[in-house]
């Protein structure tokens, strides 16, 4: 398959990048000095994408560049990152990592939950400050006897559902539907969800759908004793509503993976004592990190030897099963 050309358009791990090497002809758009010139003399052979969530969007400008395009294969289970519908329209498959990251990601959001609400960065603080030879850390508030809300109950949110469910913690959920064989209390709306729990854990996709569900009326709805956990984008909640409700205490506390402009965030976050704010490493492990470049990889590989996709975004599932033979 070297005679196929594929571009990368971010840093890659080295699972992606010797995978890619391995089989293809590489194009590293970052490397470039001068990205039109580059994309001007590559464009024309480039068949494949190999996309990174956090280098730009990929749509409509940089797939003019690149007419013969057939399949963007990105490093995230998300794909808000890749206009799908302009590439559905151009008959261009994008395929996505889901499953392989499922339980990292849960397990990041009970861990942040926990050292939320537990204060645990705050505590170790404590420790290493040296202050504990002057005072026992003072006493946090609780796990015990709060109401889990998950706003997304896919792969991800089912997965922390069941985590919630061991630690004795009640779950109900919000999506756009109830999910069949989920016997977790349904809401209709997330500012519903928000009134009958303490804890609301958002883990939908990002993009326009979805953009602030998270608002003032939801957070004043969580109340002073709430917590809320993001595990999904940052684009989800409104940050100016999320920054005055930590500030003025209309809730209790936040545990933050993903912000909206990463990783330049708000510098607000960065003088709130009752967040706990993490740089999006909830799939991050090697462990994970490996699996997910190996499944960019052999989507690409799959689609070039004509197998098909194999896991191509929902949207354009029915034109990613027939791939081209190199
Ligand atoms: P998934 O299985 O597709 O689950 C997404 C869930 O969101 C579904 O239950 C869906 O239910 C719900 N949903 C979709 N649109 C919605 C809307 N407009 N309002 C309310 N609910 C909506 O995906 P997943 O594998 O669990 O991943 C979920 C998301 O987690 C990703 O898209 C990504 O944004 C985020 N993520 C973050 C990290 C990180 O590093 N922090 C890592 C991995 C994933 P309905 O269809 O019934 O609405
Ligand atoms: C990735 C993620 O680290 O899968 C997702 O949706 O947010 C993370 O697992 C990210 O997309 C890489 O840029």
């Amino acid at each position: 398959m070297k005679d196929i050309n594929v571009l990368v358009t971010g840093a890659v791990t080295p699972t992606v990048a010797d995978g890619l090497t391995n089989a293809f002809t590489v194009h590293h758009l970052a490397k470039a000095d001068d990205r039109t010139a580059y994309l001007h003399e590559h464009g024309p052979k480039v068949r494949g994408i190999a996309a990174t969530g956090s280098h730009g969007a990929i749509g409509a400008e940089l797939f003019d560049q690149l007419p013969n395009l057939e399949i963007v294969s990105n490093f995230g289970v998300g794909y808000d990152n890749v206009d799908v519908g302009e590439a559905r329209r151009r008959g261009i498959v994008v395929t996505n990592t889901p499953e392989v990251l499922t339980d990292e990601v849960a397990d990041l959001a009970l861990g942040l939950l926990i050292a939320t609400v537990r204060q645990l960065t705050r505590a170790e603080q404590h420790l290493r400050s040296g202050a504990w030879r002057q005072g026992a850390f003072p006493l946090s508030p609780s796990l015990r006897g709060r109401k889990v809300g998950i706003v997304g109950l896919g792969r991800i949110g089912k997965a922390i559902a069941t985590r919630c469910e061991a630690f004795g913690l009640p779950v109900s959920y919000h999506g756009r539907n109830p999910q069949s064989g989920v016997a977790y209390p349904y809401h209709k709306s997330v500012e519903d969800l928000a009134q009958n729990v303490d804890i609301l854990i958002m883990v939908t996709p990002g993009g326009p759908e979805t953009r602030q569900i998270v608002n003032a009326g939801v957070l004043q709805a969580l109340g002073p004793n709430g917590v809320f956990i993001n595990v999904a984008r940052g684009s989800v909640v409104d940050e100016d509503a999320l920054i005055a409700a930590l500030r003025n205490k209309t809730i209790l506390a936040a545990g933050l993976d993903v912000f909206e402009n990463e990783p330049n965030i708000r510098a607000e976050f960065l003088e709130i004592e009752n967040a706990v704010l993490l740089p999006h490493v909830a799939s991050g492990s090697v462990h994970t990190r490996q699996a997910m470049g190996q499944l960019v990889v052999d989507n690409l590989l799959s689609w070039f030897d004509g197998r098909g996709a194999i896991t191509p975004v929902p949207e354009l599932a029915e034109v990613a099963s027939g791939g081209k033979a190199s």
